[in-house]
């Protein structure tokens, strides 16, 4: 342990989860630095940064301009500060959307390397197959699937290297209005690296410095995350993995086991995390000459979302407390593939006996041991992080263990086909009539989606759940994905007939318990756990239905999507994709964007001005409010001027 803290906070002021609180007051005793300390040794923050007025493209710099006018206005090229903003704000969401669309493209690579026998994995969804060839023209009559499955993983990988024309997966599921707006804005991508390459060039010193410009190859970024980062993951992880279904399992820190081999595994794409999971059903025996009952896989951050909704792995952690998961003494293993891992784990895995595993060359951390995965020896490379687990719990130190004594119950995997199944357990003939009834009775408000993170600024999963009670107080459908999803599987939200329900308004409750028990259960949940941050596109999807469903545009629909506790670039490229379809997007931290006021109007103000706005060009736009019962105001003054333009009726109104 390389210092001993002097902390001057406790866990609960920090986090809401009592069994979080507990292990950061562990750290604490032990002397071990967490995320949540170092936010505290950084403040106060850089005011240059936190403005978005620094600019360090090149060695002329670093520059920042000042909003007062005796400070510079311009760096030494000339940039303005609007440039300067534009620039750093597309920079962000490029550092968002490459990610999604690595992922996507892994995905696709080991699908193709599944259809020609080069890598061990079945193809688990035939009918998701056949379902993704009709969608992109793809002749499917009598070809076998693995057959098939090649030639719809090359299509994707077309997205990656065509030159011309619109990438393939947004013709499967984008609507045409939108389609459309989107072709006259000239933002529709061509191929996703290409986009992302042409976005790191017009961000670099000496290219585009119009703001304008700059925040329209914002909306291309977001088209790149939603069609060839989200769906494109979330389609083929089907494809290989299987659909997910409803899954009742448990959350939280107390999810580990002091009798099993604990493995968590952590990160996004789950080409690594299934064959964990397979090699630790294998090997179970193993791990029980090593003296453990069993091998107890738990799931951190969206890797552990996916895993949770096609197996009913439970949730150990969201993204603030992955070294909390360390903290407990009993991870064994925590392995990892990309996204979102923090290089601090390797300094808590070093307290423990803990084995921090890295996977991925180019996703390496001094400190832990590396396992190199890839497809083609999934299977070996599985097989040898789960006996190495086993062999660290041989060195398990019973003293040091803290497992935290609560666990909640949660339910997921409410994907748009489960939903439409439950729907239909009401109206067969028609399963979105339910739904679309509700909305235009005003017994539903709208629906809004809490998606992505939580960080070290905000308590710790208190402003995901607090907005999430706001809203289902004021009788709006909540669904929730990403690090949200867990926040509020975490606190209760995600079980059906549970206390949540009490936070519901009376109308809400109303049709919660209508579908809840035309399915056998006491309600749904007040929160429908839609699964991980890709999972973006079900929810996406989920909405053309509605919108078709009700013959109007996605952007009329009086729906929001909200990150709350936003801590990644992602969170920015995935709020992009949901703006170009017109759908407001809420941010619960500042977007770095204030220093340019311009910018910040175009993102942030309504239409109707004389400036060019957000709002004006797609129908949408981003609320920034750290409060959440101020942010579900916003908010629902938007689904309310949204149900206006519609013609809907009043929504019921909450009682206090
Ligand atoms: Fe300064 Fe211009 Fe270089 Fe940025 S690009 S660091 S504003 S000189
Ligand atoms: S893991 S992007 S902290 S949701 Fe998807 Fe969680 Fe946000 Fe990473």
């Amino acid at each position: 342990m390389d210092q001993v803290l002097t902390p001057d906070f406790t866990g609960k002021e920090r986090t809401i989860d009592t069994g979080a609180a507990e292990l950061i007051d562990k750290a604490h005793r032990m002397g071990i630095e967490t995320g949540f300390d170092r936010l505290a040794r950084m403040l106060p923050q850089c005011g240059f940064g936190l403005l978005g007025v620094c600019c360090r493209r090149c060695y002329n710099g670093p520059c920042r301009v000042s909003l007062f006018e005796e400070g510079p206005q311009r760096g030494v090229c000339g940039a303005g500060a609007d440039t300067i903003v534009a620039r750093n704000f597309l920079e962000t969401l490029t550092a968002g959307a490459a990610p999604h669309a690595e992922h996507a493209r892994e995905v696709a690579l080991t699908l193709l390397e599944a259809a020609e026998g080069r890598a061990p994995y079945p193809i688990r969804s035939p009918e998701k197959l056949r379902q993704l060839a009709a969608g992109l023209g793809i002749e499917a009559e009598g070809v076998a699937d693995r057959e098939l499955a090649a030639a719809v993983a090359r299509r994707a990988l077309a997205d990656f290297q065509q030159q011309d024309g619109v990438i393939g997966w947004l013709g499967v599921h984008a609507p045409a209005e939108a389609r459309e707006r989107w072709d006259k804005l000239g933002v529709l991508p061509t191929n996703a690296h290409l986009e992302i390459a042409r976005s790191a060039t017009r961000t670099a010193m000496g290219c585009d410095a119009d703001p304008v410009n700059l925040l329209l190859g914002a909306v291309t970024m977001g088209l790149v995350d939603g069609y060839d980062g989200c769906h494109l993951s979330s389609d083929l992880q089907d494809v290989l993995f299987g659909m997910p279904q409803l899954v009742r399992t448990r959350a939280r820190l107390g999810v580990l086991e002091a009798e099993q081999v604990n493995i968590a595994v952590h990160g996004h794409v789950p080409v690594l995390s299934e064959k964990v999971l397979e090699a630790a059903g294998r090997l179970e025996e193993e791990a029980r000459q090593a003296g453990a009952q069993g091998i107890n896989v738990v799931g951190v951050c969206c890797t552990g979302n996916e895993l949770m909704e096609r197996h009913g792995v439970p949730l150990a952690s969201n993204f603030a407390g992955q070294e909390l998961v360390l903290m407990t003494g009993a991870c064994d293993a925590m392995v990892v593939d990309v996204q979102c891992i923090m290089p601090g784990l390797a300094e808590v895995a070093k307290c423990f006996h803990t084995a921090f595993i890295t996977t991925l060359p180019y996703v390496k951390i001094p400190g832990a041991t590396h396992v190199e995965f890839s497809p083609a020896r999934a299977d070996q490379a599985a097989e040898e992080i789960v006996r190495r687990a086993i062999d660290a719990y041989r060195r398990r130190n019973p003293a040091l263990v803290t497992i935290p004594d609560d666990t909640v119950e949660m339910w997921g995997g409410f994907t748009p086909e489960n939903i439409l199944g439950a729907l239909g357990k009401v109206n067969a003939a028609d399963p979105l009539g339910p739904l679309v009834d509700a909305v235009a009775a005003g017994d539903i408000l709208g629906a809004v989606a809490i998606v992505g993170c939580t960080g070290f600024k905000v308590r710790h999963d208190w402003a995901n759940t607090e907005l999430a009670r706001h809203l289902l107080h004021h009788n709006v459908l909540v669904l929730a994905n990403g690090c949200g999803g867990h926040s509020l599987a975490r606190h209760g939200f995600t079980v059906p007939g549970g206390k949540a329900l009490e936070y519901c308004g009376a109308s809400l409750r109303g049709v919660l318990e209508a579908v809840g028990q035309a399915n056998g259960l006491p309600s749904l949940p007040p929160v429908l756990h839609v699964g991980s941050c890709v999972d973006n596109a079900r929810v996406a999807d989920l909405l053309v239905a509605l919108a078709a469903r009700l013959g109007v545009a996605v952007r009329d629909l009086p729906v929001a999507g909200s990150s709350p506790e936003v801590q990644s670039p992602k969170v920015l490229s995935i709020g992009a994709y949901f703006l170009s379809l017109g759908v407001d997007v809420h941010v619960g931290l500042s977007l770095q964007t204030e220093g340019s006021p311009f910018v910040h109007r175009f993102l942030t103000e309504p239409a109707g001005g004389e400036e060019p706005t957000l709002d004006a060009l797609l129908g949408s736009t981003l609320i920034v409010e750290s409060d959440p019962a101020r942010a579900a105001e916003k908010i629902l003054a938007r689904l309310r001027h949204k149900r206006q333009a519609l013609g809907l009726k009043e929504a019921a109104v909450a009682s206090a």
